[in-house]
Parts: C-alpha cells; sequence; structure tokens
C-alpha cells in the first residue's frame, strides 16, 4: 500500500439481523421454531456425530434444562430489580444467553472446573451454587464471593479475560495430577467461559498459546453476545470468531448459541476429548446480550431497536419450550410448576438480598493469605487504630 493510499478500515459495522447461526459450518440442532433439523440436513452441514449425541439427550434432561433457563431468567430479572431500587450496586443481566451458559454447564461432570467472567449466573445454577451467593458481591457485602471447590465454580472475575490463564494454568495442574487420559471417573477437564470482546485481550491469546502448546484439558467457550458494552464484534475481530481458535492450533467449533441442545451436544464432546488427553478446544457460542451490558449501560445509545427486535425471535428459552410441546413431552402443569417455583424463587431472593448486612471493616484482612501472615497482621493493627481514633475524636479526646 502506498503512503497515499487510504488505509483499510476495519469490516463495516454490519449489524447482525439475518440470523449469523445460518452460516455454513454453525452447529444447530434445533431450529429457532423448536423444530428439530432433519437427519438429512444436519449430515449435509457435518454434525451428524452431534445429532447422535444430541438424540441421546433423554426427556428428562430436556425438562430440567428447560427449568433451569426459566429459574435463571427470573432470579436475573428480579437482580435487575433489586439494583433499580437500590439493593445492589450493580447488576450484568445474563438474558439471551440462558442456552449457551445451561446447554454446556449440563455437560459438565462434578469433578470438572469452571472459570466464569461475570455473567455465567445460569452456569453457577447448574454447578449447584446458590443463586443468592451471587448477590453478596453485587451488594459489596463479600470481596469474592464463594468457595471455588464446594462446587467446581471459582469466583467471578471482572478483569476481562484474565481468567482464561487461570483456566489454563489449573488444567495443567490437572494433567500434571495425572487426571487426563486413564479412563476412569478420575478424568477432569476445565472450561473458560468469556465474552466476544475478550479474545481481544492479551490474556486469552496468551491462555490459548498455553493450552495449544501444552495440550492442556480446557474448553475455552467464548459467548459472542454480539456486544463489548458499546463495541460490536465487528470491531474485535475481521473473521469469525471460531477462527481465532484454529489459528493457535486449537479445535474450533461454532455452535448456534441460542440452541441448548447443540450446545450440550458440543461442549460434551469438547469436554470427553479433554478428559481423555485430547487437549483443548474452542467453542464460539453464538448468542445475543438481550439486556444491557449491565445496569449501568444504555443500550439504545449504540445499537438498533430492529437488532433486539430480530434476537427477540430466537429466544432461547421459547425455542425449547416449543420443542417440547411439539413432541409432547410437556403439559400445562409443567409450565405451570416451573412459573410456581420461580416465583418462590424471587421472592426469597429479595428477601436474602435486603438481609444482608456489610461485615465489619476488618474482615477485608481475613482473606488475603491462607496462613496466618505479619504482615497482613501488621496492617489489621494499623486499620484498628486508625478506625478508632475517629472514636476518639468523636468523643474529644
Ligand atoms: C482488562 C479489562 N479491560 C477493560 C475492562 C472494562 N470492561 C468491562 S466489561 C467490558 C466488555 C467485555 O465484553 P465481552 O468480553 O464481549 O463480554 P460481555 O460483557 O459481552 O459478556 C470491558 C471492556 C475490564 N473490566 N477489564
Amino acid at each position: 500500500m502506498s503512503s497515499t493510499e487510504t488505509p483499510a478500515t476495519p469490516v463495516d459495522h454490519e449489524l447482525s439481523w439475518p440470523d449469523p447461526c445460518e452460516i455454513a459450518g454453525t452447529v444447530r440442532l434445533v431450529a429457532p421454531d423448536g423444530s428439530r433439523l432433519s437427519e438429512d440436513a444436519v449430515a449435509l452441514s457435518g454434525h451428524a456425530v452431534y445429532a447422535a449425541a444430541a438424540a441421546r439427550t433423554t426427556p428428562d434432561e430436556l425438562r430440567a434444562m428447560y427449568r433451569d433457563m426459566v429459574l435463571v431468567r427470573a432470579f436475573d430479572r428480579e437482580a435487575t430489580s433489586l439494583q433499580r431500587q437500590g439493593e445492589l450496586g450493580l447488576w450484568p443481566e445474563c438474558r439471551g444467553q440462558e442456552a449457551a451458559q445451561i446447554g454446556s454447564a449440563h455437560a459438565l461432570r462434578p469433578r470438572d472446573h469452571v472459570f466464569p467472567s461475570y455473567r455465567e449466573h445460569g452456569v453457577a445454577h447448574v454447578r449447584g451454587l446458590d443463586l443468592r451467593e451471587i448477590l453478596h458481591l453485587f451488594r459489596g457485602t463479600e470481596h469474592g464471593g464463594w468457595d471455588p471447590t464446594a462446587h467446581g465454580f471459582h469466583i467471578y472475575t471482572l478483569v476481562i479475560g484474565s481468567h482464561t490463564l487461570h483456566a489454563t494454568g489449573y488444567a495443567m495442574g490437572i494433567q500434571r495430577d495425572g487426571d487426563v487420559g486413564t479412563g476412569t471417573d478420575r478424568d477432569r477437564a476445565v472450561v473458560a467461559y468469556f465474552g466476544d470482546g475478550a479474545t481481544a485481550q492479551g490474556d486469552v491469546n496468551e491462555a490459548l498459546v498455553f493450552a495449544a502448546t501444552t495440550n492442556a484439558p480446557v474448553v475455552f467457550f467464548c459467548q459472542n453476545n454480539h456486544w463489548a458494552i458499546s463495541a460490536p464484534t465487528t470491531v474485535q475481530t475481521t473473521v469469525p470468531l471460531v477462527e481465532r481458535g484454529a489459528g493457535f492450533g486449537v479445535p474450533s467449533i461454532r455452535v448456534d448459541g441460542n440452541d441448548v441442545v447443540a450446545v450440550k451436544a458440543v461442549t460434551e464432546a469438547a469436554l470427553e476429548r479433554a478428559r481423555s488427553g485430547g487437549g483443548p478446544t474452542f467453542i464460539e457460542a453464538v448468542t445475543y446480550r438481550m439486556g444491557a451490558h449491565t445496569t449501568s449501560d444504555d443500550p439504545t445509545r449504540y445499537r438498533e431497536r430492529a437488532e433486539e427486535d430480530a434476537w427477540s425471535q430466537r429466544d432461547p428459552i421459547e425455542r425449547l419450550g416449543a420443542l417440547l410441546r411439539a413432541e409432547g413431552l410437556v403439559d400445562d402443569a409443567f409450565f405451570a410448576g416451573i412459573d410456581a417455583d420461580a416465583t418462590e424463587l424471587t421472592a426469597g431472593v429479595r428477601a436474602y438480598c435486603r438481609s444482608l448486612t456489610p461485615p465489619p471493616a476488618e474482615s477485608m484482612f481475613d482473606h488475603v493469605y491462607a496462613a496466618q501472615h505479619t504482615l497482613v497482621d501488621e496492617e489489621r493493627a494499623w486499620y484498628g487504630q486508625y478506625a478508632s481514633s475517629f472514636e476518639q475524636a468523636a468523643a474529644g479526646s
């Protein structure tokens, strides 16, 4: 290019109102209207192996995934309202991403470990974390959140992409512990959840290098929800994100992230490969953030209503609900029962949230190190004197 030429601009900001999951190579097993794709159509796209896995998904599992999605959406809505009413400092909604999260989490085994970012409420729920525990962090009554070892679900990470390195390091540890490729229940793997924006972060790229070169048992689960706050995916990449993984030598696959059946099948295969010693996989789950980035964001400032409307036609919960009805796997009582459970859940969430009080300030020194440490002891003592100086001043001494 000569110096007088206009430099090539990144790909135009093409709003993805056409369905991006209709791109060849994207695994889709259930259409947005809830009908299963024909065997021929799936075979033609080369995804018969996933259709076969999906066929093994039992009616009980399908019903369980539907229930999880509805409960998580109800929780998410309640937490959003609580923030609006001043009970939480901030809330990152996961609305629209339930299939990506719940389908992938249903593919996990108890011994696997998850490294989430900050929006994975659906994964947390499936891992068995009491959703109410997430509120502490966003009400500011705890610094971190929960015991990562209790459910194999690590704490939320707000530093974009940094946890993909933690996940890869953990996966390398699993290898060194001999928990890969034994062909027994001992085998385990790791999933790192992150967004489309995070793929432009150095940490994610470094994690992919380490995972590829060490053959680490880690699945990179990228939820492409089309927006990194106000930045569209097109400013993060000029190629489909799935090609990022391939560039690192990591087998990569693109899945319709609003098709819970396809997401589960694809993640199961990736986890199985990782546990058996086959190494990492990069999954691009194409989905949409139906809500705001967080309660501090106003998406009407940067995206079109028509785009939101187009994606509301691809709602993951409605899709699975339609499939369950079409296949005669549920009746009205099933839906009514879940609605009742959701109402009970949200009432409990509200009461619990309001009951949370700030911890004593000195508790900030409690979990700095696993063991006692002289520096922390000094800082705690200094803080104690500083805090009591106010009481002394108030008493006029
Ligand atoms: C290292 C770092 N840089 C910038 C930010 C500010 N930030 C918070 S969320 C966000 C966008 C993340 O987008 P994406 O990875 O697509 O995830 P999403 O929020 O859409 O789930 C940014 C830039 C941050 N938290 N950490």
